[in-house]
């Protein structure tokens, strides 16, 4: 219904996918929604698929939709991330009033949103980055959304963000992450940790398939099965839902027909390229964002396919099926578990990095409904910080400890049995190499400080006494303290 006249609540601008979605949602949830979009046809077939479901203010141009918003105006928006949503915020500051709020939804780089920010706030408005997730099913029926931006701003945007957000026990999947880019700052960490919990999966599938040769439809059972225990998530889920579909055209399981090269929007190697720069080890995310990489290398691949590079010796899986299975499973929660406490420690470090106080409670709280990496096990992750907030890392929670009594062995046996075959599972192995380099109590990083010291007076610490200390490698090899 489109009630001329009447004020709107909420602005959407860009009316594609997640823009049209996010903009019935707020309608369907009783409020009156002003939708702009560049060119008007994506708005005229928003109004006559949907008008019915609620009140919509369609304009032609942004100063319509901008006089269209009751004050303080709120406006999100939902265009392609990048030149075209700092275009619509120039058009957007310019028509609208001071303390009118901007809203950028879209999946933006933290430091744009940073950028963004201040470069608005010097113009008088508010500027609020949003990271949302759930994707389009998400925009329409409930996704998690992690605002930034100022404080005052979550006060006047709170009530209306609750009323389309997701919601997990009367908690809506909505709350304010903190200042400027923290955000789109988790939100990039959501889709890391996303892409590493995507490729576990893969990795648990791919044993199962070319390790103990079973059919992708056997293994869909697998995967329901999981999916009513530890590894209760949506990722499981539609992990079932695929592996079970045949195509259409074929008859033939549709995940032998997919070319298996895995494409990516960015997300996630951003949050690799952040973990690098903060010097914190997101070994499990990085080596997703590679392993996405390396399937996509499809020319080298083939190259290395036709040279047979060779295997070694191979060893037939010599194991219980039933048992193989089972390890396998507790291989993906435990480097799912690793995933997920690498994404909270990069999460903090960017915290103390910008000063934005970010509470990962807030995170496994608001994560539990509407996002891709929902799952049962978020409860655990915010018990955890609730029993001690300053957790040094997840993995040392005693809940998730004792978890990792049980998973350990069978990790070892399936990262063996991996490598046995000859089957990559990049993730399994160097989670695992994290979790052992974690409890070393001694690394060689002792010799790397040794080779520095040698080649480039890098000077070193003992383990003996304070001090920094430099050998002379090309002269009499005596000790010197150089402060
Ligand atoms: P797209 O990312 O495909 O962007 C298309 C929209 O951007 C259209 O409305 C288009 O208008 C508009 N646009 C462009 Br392109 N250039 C513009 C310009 N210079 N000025 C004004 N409008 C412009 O849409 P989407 O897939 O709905 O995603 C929207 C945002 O949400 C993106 O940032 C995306 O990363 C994020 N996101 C997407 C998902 C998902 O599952 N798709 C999930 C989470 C977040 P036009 O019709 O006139 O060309």
């Amino acid at each position: 219904m489109i009630e001329k006249n009447e004020l709107a609540q909420i602005g959407v601008v860009g009316l594609a996918v997640m823009g049209s979605n996010l903009a019935r949602n707020f309608a369907r949830n009783g409020n009156t929604v002003a939708v702009y979009n560049r060119s008007p046809e994506k708005t005229h077939a928003l109004i006559k698929a949907h008008g019915e479901e609620g009140n919509f203010v369609p304009s032609e141009t942004i100063e319509d939709f901008v006089a269209s918003l009751e004050r303080p105006r709120k406006a999100i928006i939902m265009v392609k991330a990048g030149k075209a949503t700092d275009a619509v915020i120039d058009q957007l500051a310019e028509a609208m009033d001071e303390g009118d709020i901007i809203i950028d939804g879209g999946n933006a780089l933290f430091t744009d949103t940073i950028r963004r920010e201040k470069d608005v706030a010097a113009r008088g408005k508010h500027f609020v980055g949003a990271g949302i997730s759930g994707g389009e099913e998400g925009a329409l029926n409930g996704p998690a959304i992690m605002p930034g931006g100022p404080k005052e701003s979550w006060e006047t945007l709170g009530p209306i963000l609750e009323s389309i957000a997701a919601n997990v026990d009367g908690t809506p999947c909505v709350t304010h992450i903190g200042p400027d880019g923290a955000g789109h700052f988790v939100k990039m960490v959501h889709n890391g940790i996303e892409y590493a919990d995507m490729q576990v999966i893969g990795e648990a599938y791919q044993l199962l398939r070319y390790g103990a040769g079973m059919e992708p439809a056997e293994i869909a059972e697998v995967f329901r099965e999981w999916n009513s225990g530890d590894l209760d998530s949506y990722l499981i889920e539609i992990t079932a839902e695929v592996l079970a579909q045949k195509d259409p055209e074929t008859g033939a399981p549709l995940v032998d027909v997919i070319v298996d090269a895995a494409g990516q929007k960015g997300t996630g190697r951003w949050t690799a390229i952040n973990g690098l720069e903060l010097g914190v080890p997101i070994t499990g995310i990085a080596e997703s964002v590679f392993a996405r990489a390396l399937s996509s290398s499809t020319a080298q691949r083939s190259a290395a396919q036709e040279g047979q590079l060779p295997a070694g010796t191979i060893k037939a899986l010599d194991v219980d099926k039933a048992d193989f299975i089972e390890d396998v499973r507790r291989a993906l929660y435990a480097a799912k578990l690793i995933a997920y406490s690498q994404g909270f420690d990069e999460i903090k470090a960017g915290s103390e990095e910008f000063g934005w106080d970010v509470d990962p409670r807030d995170l496994a709280t608001i994560w539990r409904g509407g996002c891709i990496i929902r799952a049962k096990f978020l409860d655990r992750i915010r018990a955890a910080y609730d029993n001690n907030a300053d957790l040094p890392a997840l993995i040392l929670d005693p809940y998730f400890k004792g978890e990792l009594e049980d998973l350990i062995d069978p990790w070892r046996r399936v990262v063996v049995a991996a490598t046995q075959l000859g089957l990559p599972a990049p993730v399994f192995a160097s989670s695992l190499s994290y979790y052992d380099s974690l409890r070393a109590e001694r690394l060689p990083a002792a010799l790397i400080q040794g080779q520095r010291d040698f080649f480039g007076a890098h000077t070193f610490k003992r383990t003996d006494k304070p001090g920094t200390f430099h050998i002379e490698w090309s002269g009499d090899r005596s000790l010197t303290q150089t402060d």
